[in-house]
């Protein structure tokens, strides 16, 4: 199942934090969206797209707004304000598929922050997301077997903005805005230096779903044996949204 959601007629309005605001062509946007979501059809994924409205210029980005386990999903606090009213349409979109938990005001988590690799959550320290987030999740989902650990990030939005997984051994880095030492144990490819929003790749079983505008990095991931599926993002990217942002993807179990 891949949960998405329509992109806001009010896109244009988005939140930016490191871009410079340009003008959005909502009808691209909306055509790569389609493109995006017809890659994860055609990996097999239900698409569930929920609706959206012009009081969410952000609801696009739906990974923000849960972190999905396998045994429950985590309903996150934004730490924008302006995305909170996007909250209850993916909590009601989840709650048929998963128990929800959720994390409480005042703290705020960004489902962007979370990196999950296998049982290991890493969680970005970020502009969204504060420490005070990060023990509540280690609260909810140590229990269920996770661990935790709390990155620094910095330059960059997210954690996913600046480390992704994109092989079974392979993470892809930004080490400008994450260090690589935090992940032992993990072959690290860096992104090439001309190109530092490259690090936002998103793996789909064997499949990296990657943005066409960075073609030095995919020549790296490609050299390293990765196959690579390449998308056309630009529209999403000007929002200062990446692959992994626009999806929650997860087995369907009711
Ligand atoms: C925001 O600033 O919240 C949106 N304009 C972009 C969110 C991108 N989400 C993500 O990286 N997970």
């Amino acid at each position: 199942m891949a949960i998405t959601r329509a992109v806001s007629p009010a896109f244009e309005r988005c939140e930016l934090t490191h871009l410079e605001r340009v003008v959005i062509d909502v009808h691209l946007a909306r055509a790569q969206h389609l493109d995006y979501e017809g890659c994860l059809a055609a990996l097999g994924y239900e698409i569930c797209r929920l609706p959206t409205g012009p009081d969410l210029p952000d609801s696009v980005f739906v990974e923000d707004i849960a972190v999905v386990l396998d045994e429950a999903a985590v309903i996150t606090n934004p730490g924008a304000a302006s995305r909170r009213p996007e909250l209850p349409a993916v909590a009601g979109a989840l709650e048929r598929y998963r128990r929800l938990l959720s994390i409480e005001p005042p703290d705020t988590l960004d489902g962007g922050d979370v990196l999950r690799l296998g049982k290991q959550l890493f969680a970005g320290l970020s502009d969204r997301t504060g420490q005070g987030g990060i023990e509540q999740l280690r609260r909810l989902v140590e229990p269920l077997g996770y661990q935790v650990t709390g990155v620094p990030v910095r330059g960059c939005l997210h954690l996913k903005s600046a480390v992704t997984q994109v092989a079974a051994d392979t993470l892809l880095a930004n080490p400008d805005w994450v260090e690589p030492p935090f992940f032992p144990g993990w072959r690290v490819i860096e992104v090439d230096p001309s190109e530092p929003f490259a690090a936002n790749a998103l793996l789909v079983g064997e499949t990296l779903i990657y943005p066409a505008a960075y073609p030095a990095t995919r020549n790296r991931l490609e050299r390293a044996g990765i196959r690579v599926e390449v998308i056309d993002v630009s529209e999403i990217a000007k929002a200062e949204g990446g692959v992994t942002c626009c999806s929650l993807i997860f087995e369907a179990r009711e």
